[in-house]
């Protein structure tokens, strides 16, 4: 297998987590390159689970190297955490395997206090963050004063990073939010100790990643959330804080766009969205309630129920063109079994328009009406089948009015949580 990206096609957890770790195998390096601990990306080997929200999905392969890219946000204290939990899953982790960029800006505690405080003010149009502090670290490093992961090995500029960026965090929180401020001598005590932890984990991600490619070596790069939260391209406001495209991938690794080779594109047999934001094709009726229940559809990372649907073609297109992908993998599809007429909308209706594209301003999306496609559905049990071929006749119509409606060839079925639940057709 040559360098890929690999993406959401929709509002995030599509199962990336799964199929990253399924095609590591065919790897030899996995690369975030966005996005933070705001992630949950789930693996579940040998009916074991484990969920990822800032290592790599690949870390459970042995013999594989992981490296968390200049792109990604840092919380160090839910990294420690992490190595912790991988440890005592069996799978611990040394220096040789893991990599974390010099370059990655820090989440500091008054990242995740603004971001929990901005929510709360917001009341009713508030975005639903994770309330990790993503939005207001990148903020920082967009403004110049952020914290990158070599400053917590230097102690001296580590200090005058932090009060610098206190004066003003202090005053806000105080002044603005009415809430307590944060003491300068206990974060610098806390985040050097991590600098401490971390050190040997730390290193040129762009430069260790050219030599790997040189040498002919293979690199999966993954994302997280969805192409519809990009800050770019996505629902804005109504997005995360970072370009979650396959563009990205290249900017947050640090690796020139001629090393990539191949985008997959992950898309849900249904669709969801967790947060706000439009989602023209919810369903509020007890039809969504079964999806969230047998997809058990909650936030990987908040718990938070996550709203459900149906699968949205306008929405896939839309990110087939942004990300150019050259593949997708259908997951989730055993979840729709049962279900006696399926949904796909292929274009929508917009005060007396037809669009088959997404408008991506919020206000116009809100006011789209789907026009939707029927299939009829499947009673089969597919979480045994690991062949296209045998597949229910109804199932395979689904995926090929998928494959005919985006133009994009399927190459992975994925028909239930475990890493060997899957189909692969080439
Ligand atoms: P943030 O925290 O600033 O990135 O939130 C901004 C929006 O981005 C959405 N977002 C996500 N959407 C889906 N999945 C995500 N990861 C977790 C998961 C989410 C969870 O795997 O389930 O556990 O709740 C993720 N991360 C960010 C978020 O909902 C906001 O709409
Ligand atoms: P990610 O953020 O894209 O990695 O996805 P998440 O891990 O947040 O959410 C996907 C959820 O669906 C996880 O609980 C996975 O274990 C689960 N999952 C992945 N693929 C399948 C599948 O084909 N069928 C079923 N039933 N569950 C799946
Ligand atoms: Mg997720």
């Amino acid at each position: 297998m040559a360098s890929m990206i690999v993406v959401g096609v929709q509002w995030g957890d599509e199962g990336k987590g799964k199929v990253v770790d399924l095609l590591t195998a065919h790897v030899d390096c996995v690369v975030r390159f966005q996005g933070g601990n705001n992630a949950g990306h789930t693996l579940v080997v040998n009916g074991r689970k484990i969920i990822m929200h800032l290592i790599p999905s690949g870390i459970l392969h042995q013999g594989k190297t992981c490296f968390i890219g200049n792109g990604v946000v840092v919380d160090p204290g839910v990294l420690l955490e992490e190595l912790d939990r991988l440890a005592r899953y069996g799978a611990p982790v040394t220096p040789e395997r893991l990599m974390v960029s010099r370059y990655a800006h820090v989440i500091m505690p008054y990242h995740r206090m603004l971001d929990l405080a901005r929510e709360a003010r917001k009341g009713k149009g508030r975005i639903g963050t994770t309330g990790r502090g993503i939005g207001p670290c990148y903020e920082d490093k967009a403004a110049r004063s952020g914290i990158r992961i070599h400053h917590l090995l230097d102690e001296k500029s580590l200090k005058e990073l932090v009060e610098r960026n206190l004066e003003e965090k202090n005053f806000l929180l105080k002044h603005y939010f009415g809430m307590e401020t944060v003491d300068a001598e206990a974060v610098l005590d806390e985040y050097a100790a991590y600098g401490k932890s971390l050190e040997p984990f730390v290193g040129d991600v762009g430069l260790r990643l050219h030599e790997a490619m040189a040498a002919g070596r293979n690199v999966l790069f993954e994302g997280a959330q969805g192409t519809h939260l990009d800050i770019d391209h996505g629902t804005y406001p109504f997005v995360t804080s970072s370009n979650t495209v396959a563009g990205n991938a290249c900017c947050g690794a640090g690796v020139g766009p001629t090393r990539i080779d191949k985008v997959l594109g992950i898309l849900k047999a249904y669709t969801t969205r967790v947060g706000g934001g439009p989602f023209p094709t919810e369903l509020d009726d007890s039809v969504g309630e079964c999806i969230r229940n047998r997809g058990v559809e909650f936030g990987s990372t908040t718990g938070r129920p996550r709203r459900c649907g149906w699968l949205d073609m306008c929405v896939v297109n839309h990110s087939v063109r942004l990300n150019g992908l050259t593949r997708l993998a259908v997951t989730k599809l055993d979840v729709l079994t049962g279900i006696p007429t399926l949904k796909i909308a292929v274009a929508y209706r917009c005060g007396g328009e037809t669009l088959t594209s997404l408008p991506t301003e919020g206000d116009r999306l809100a006011c789209c009406e789907p026009i939707y496609e029927e299939f009829p559905g499947w009673e089969e049990n597919l979480q045994g089948i690991r062949r296209f071929e045998d597949l229910p006749q109804n199932t395979r119509n689904y995926l090929h009015a998928i494959e005919t409606m985006s133009g994009i060839p399927l190459a992975i079925v994925s028909v239930g949580p475990g890493r060997d639940e899957t189909i692969v057709r080439e």
